[in-house]
Parts: C-alpha cells; structure tokens; sequence
C-alpha cells in the first residue's frame, strides 16, 4: 500500500508512453543493436523500464542511451565492461509481482521498510517488484558488488545510476552469454516481462573455424503470460485431453505435444502467441550459411529447436553451447556436431550453423514439444518464424572475422582431466503446502543431502557448500520431483561427466544442465554428475546455484556456495568444511 501513489501516477503516464513498446505480430525478426568494445573498454548506459498494458500483463525492458531495447553487449576477452544501470521501475502491482510465492514477496515488504531509499545499493539487499540488480550468466567474474553479485546487491527507483565495472577474463570462451535480473522472489516477473539481453565474447571463429566469414544473428527466445488465454486451441491440432493447471497455475504438462501452452514465445520480442502461433519472418539469401546464436532467455518455457525445409527436419550445425565452443578440450580440432533438433533449457544458448532455404522452398524455425513430466508446465510443438529465402534478403549485420588468428592455449589442464578432491549429491524436491491439495502453493527445494530440505532463506546468509578455490569437485545432482528441472550456477561452467548413470564426459562445458524427472517407478532417482571447476580465482566469494525455471527458483529452489581462497582454506580443517560454521553469518551479511 505504501507505493499507490506512485503507482497511480506511473501506469498513467505508461499508457501514455510505452517505453517498452514491441514489434506487432508477423514482423520481420530485426537484430538487437550491437554495442561493441572501443580501445578495450565498452560502456554502456542502461536504463530498466517496466509498463503495464490494458491486460494487466507487465512488459519490462533495458533501453539504452540511444533507445535501443536489449542491445547486444559485444566484448572481447580482457575487455573492461562498464555499465551504468538505471532502475526505472514502477510499482506493477501486488498481484502481477508478488506471484504465488508470498513467503518471498512478504520477505521482500520488509526489507523495504527496513532499507527505504537511503541504503547502499551494495549492502541494500532489498527484494522487491520494483529493484533490480543484474547478473552476467555465464560469466566467469567475481561474486562481489559492481561485478556479478546478486544476494546484496539492489537498486531501487530512487537510486542513482549505478556502475557495474568489471574486466572479461582473458581466458573466458568465445561465445555467447546474457545479462538478466536477479531479485529473488521478483526474477521470473522481470525476466517474462523481457529484462534479458545479450552478451557475446567475440571469437568463437577463432576458437573453431568452421564458422569463420559466416554472418551472425542473435536470436533471443523469450516466454510470457499467454497473450489469448481463453482461447481453444487451434482446430488444426489434434484433440487432446482438456487442459489442466499445474501447481505453478501455468497449462499442465499434458503429455500429447500439443494444446495450450503454459506461456507463449517470442523471437526477438516479435510475440508468437497461442493458439495460432503466426510466425516471425527471417529474411535469408537462398542456400546462405549464417551462424545463429540463439538463448533461451524464457523464465519457464524449455524449447527444443529444430528448422524444417517443406516439413523436413535440416540439420543443425552445433558448434558451442552455454557460451563454450564444443571443441573446447582442445581433442576434437574444428568440430561441428550435426543433429536435427536441439534442446535449450531455459537460461541455456546453443549456438549452430544454418543453411537457408534454396529460392521458393518455405522453411520453419519451430520448437519441438519437450516432455517436462506430470508436475511440469505444457511446452508443445509450434512455430516460431518462417524462414524465406530471397536474392535481396538484408545480410545481418555482423560478419565473423575471415581468418582469425587461433586463440590461445589455455592456461590449466582440461577439466575432465583433473581428479575432483571429492564428491556431492545434492537433489530437487517439491512440497505441497497443503498435502491434501494438489492445487495449493508449492515449495521448491535444492537441498545437499544429509541437510534439511528448505525454500532459500535471503536472510540465513549461511552455506550450504563450502569449498576451496583451486579445487575440482564431482556433484552428483538428482531429481526427486515429477517435473523437470534445469541446474544452473554462477560463476563458473562444469563439465557434464555422468547423465542417468551413463558416462558422457563431454569435451565442452556447460553452465545450465537439464536433471530429468522421477516418473516414480526407477529404483533411482534421474540423475546427472558434475565436474565444478573452482580453480578459477574469480570463483572465490558466496553466490548461488538454481533451478533455471525462475518461479522455480523464486520459490526457494536455490542453495549458497561459499568458495574460500585457497591460501586460507588450507588452514581450515578438512572435517569442518561442510558443516554450518557459525562465524559464515558474519561474513556474508
Ligand atoms: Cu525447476
């Protein structure tokens, strides 16, 4: 209530003015601009906006000082990346922000009260509709204020513009990676309503020449609420069972690969809405070979992509996911890996080789339907754009160098070479509120075994892993629930070494990874194995590991991680590292 004043104020003057306005239905899909490195230093000024339209729905968005929504950030490795967030958010209104997560909404009124306007924007640790923070996924850069923290960190609407400033390690891999909010309780609000944009560390041809001199486009995939909810679903679809809610209200997994779905896409902000899904138009020359970097920059929705020619799957010329180049164990020289469809988990990238349509042939970019088992949300098969070949199809705009100099050796040995110093099983869990309800409010676990499963606790400050930087550890990350999960940590990539059991030791690194769901009659839950890499020194500091599916993660499916320099974790017992050391609330408020 203390914010209806604004309130009243601010959506007047929003409908006035739509600072977040968005392509109409059917658009020509349009690059985001580039804003790109100058002498070693990109600077960027940014200002996040929110608008809440006639349907209620809340659109947010960064603009930057030219207007541009959503600019691609264009750095090379060793880059200073300077970047002054504005926070421009007006109250959307309890019921929009607040989601079915009160115990985090609740939480977040009382910081406010307790850090109104005059806290520090490093130590404010306000979790509200309307403050912000940003985090760097993938990025390789420390967990302290102004570079990639997210526990204290956040700017509130009174605040002056505040000054993310970090440097892109040297040896960080060519490829692409995204910057979105991370207010915990508030990031699925914010990053449905569209706060998410690119980041590319330029080189990847450097890293695999296989897409040297080939033109690039980003194409950010985005979920938000359904733009028809009530509509029935097209009468070109099979019929299928009558849609059910799940327990997050979304459409319910309905196992058939069509109805409604639990959110609709959008490709560069063109809306891709249910129950027709009217495609976005790519403009390519016929037969040309372009490089797309696609991320998954959904809050829920997982997408599993695939291009179809007259209704023929084309293969997909993988070359880097999650930001690393396939080849990244330095094994398998220029590698592309050709599959028919590929799988995104929300928050991942994928990024491959496409060859347009020849002259008068129609191509879809669709996304197959994913399986996100009985708890999980409704992501069915539909169209996202159409592809047209034309002689005079606009080239995109960036062009990947020629013949790039190789990059450089890296500097420490490959991660599925090293001996992990030991071993974790941490595991996903739901719980019903009300047992006896299969509708009520859920709580969303991500608990080490042996600890007491818990919804993230802002306040605790307390972790639940401790490990030492320099190390390598193997976690073990299993899924107890019904509904697919995807992991995600900051500050580092992994290395998928086990997946259900099986070995696959894979020669790139990933930073989000799908655990599968327990369908209740395995004798073991889903699980995958994980090689975290703490050698880095950047990785020194506490921050987060998550489920990617952000109401997920807003609802408490979050742990904390505190990794200790290796100079002094060498002084700490070994025996007491896991356990709940009494001086960590001290060091981490
Ligand atoms: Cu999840």
């Amino acid at each position: 209530m203390i914010f209806a004043p604004w309130h009243g104020v601010l959506r007047a003057q929003g409908v006035a003015n739509d600072v977040c306005q968005r392509p109409s239905v059917g658009s020509a899909v349009t690059e985001p601009a580039d804003l790109r490195s100058r002498d070693g230093v990109l600077k960027v000024d940014l200002t996040i906006h929110n608008f809440t339209g006639a349907d209620g729905s809340t659109r947010y968005c960064y603009v930057d000082a030219q207007g541009n929504q959503s600019p691609n950030l264009r750095v090379k490795p060793g880059d200073l990346l300077i970047l002054r967030l504005k926070n421009d958010l007006a109250d959307p209104g309890t019921a929009a922000a607040a989601g079915n997560h009160l115990h985090a909404g609740m939480a977040g009124m009382n910081e406010t009260k307790s850090h109104s306007k005059s806290g520090d924007p490093c130590t404010s640790g306000a979790m509200t509709a309307f403050s912000t923070n940003l985090h760097f996924h993938g990025l390789t850069v420390p967990s302290v204020c102004h570079q990639d923290e997210v526990l204290k960190t956040s700017i509130l609407p009174s605040d002056a513009p505040f000054e993310y400033r970090f440097r892109i390690p040297e040896d960080e891999p060519p490829g692409l990676y995204w910057y979105h909010p991370h207010i915990h309780g508030f990031t699925k609000a914010q990053v449905l309503g569209g706060a998410s944009g690119a980041l590319i560390v330029e080189g990847i041809e450097r890293a695999n020449k296989a897409v040297a001199g080939l033109p690039e486009r980003v194409l950010t995939i985005r979920d938000q609420d359904l733009v028809n909810p009530n509509a029935p679903p097209s009468k070109a679809e099979p019929v299928v069972p009558k849609f059910l809610i799940d327990r997050d209200g979304d459409a319910a997994n309905n196992g058939t690969g069509f109805g409604k779905p639990a959110k609709d896409l959008s490709i560069n902000f063109i809306p891709v809405p249910y129950p027709d899904y009217p495609p976005a138009l790519i403009q390519m020359k016929p037969d040309e070979r372009q490089l797309w970097r696609v991320l998954n920059a959904s809050a829920i929705t997982y997408l599993n992509l695939a291009v179809l020619f007259n209704r023929v799957p084309q293969q997909l010329g993988l070359v880097a996911l999650d930001g690393v180049p396939l080849n990244e164990s330095g094994e398998i020289g220029d590698y592309v890996d050709w599959q028919t469809h590929l799988g995104v988990p929300p928050g991942a990238r994928v990024e491959f080789i496409v060859k347009g349509p020849p002259l008068g042939v129609a191509g879809l970019l669709v996304t197959r339907t994913v399986d996100t088992g009985a708890g999980g949300e409704n992501d069915p098969n539909r169209t996202i754009a159409a592809i047209s070949a034309s002689a005079d199809a606009p080239e995109p705009r960036s062009t990947l160098a020629a013949s790039p100099e190789p990059l450089p050796a890296p500097k420490v040995p490959w991660l599925g070479s090293v001996t992990p110093v030991r071993t974790r099983r941490l595991y996903f869990s739901e719980k019903l509120l009300d047992p006896n309800n299969p509708n009520s409010a859920t709580e969303f676990y991500l608990t080490v075994d042996g600890q007491t499963p818990a919804a993230f606790d802002m306040e605790s400050g307390i972790p639940n892993i401790v490990a030492k930087q320099g190390t390598v550890e193997d976690w073990i990350i299993e899924n107890r629930s019904n509904e697919l999960h995807a992991f995600h940590i900051h500050q580092l990539h992994f290395l998928l070494v086990d997946y259900l059991g099986k070995p696959v030791n894979e020669p790139f690194l990933r930073d989000t990874v799908n655990v599968p769901y327990y369908a209740g009659t395995a004798l073991v839950y889903p699980s995958v194995r994980l090689r975290m890499d703490f050698r880095d020194p950047n990785t020194v500091g506490t921050f987060v590991y998550h489920c990617h599916l952000l109401e997920h993660e807003d609802g408490g499916m979050m742990g904390l991680i505190r990794v200790e320099p290796a100079d002094t974790a060498s002084a700490t017992p070994s025996g007491l590292r896991t356990k709940r050391l009494p001086g960590d609330i001290a060091r981490t408020n």
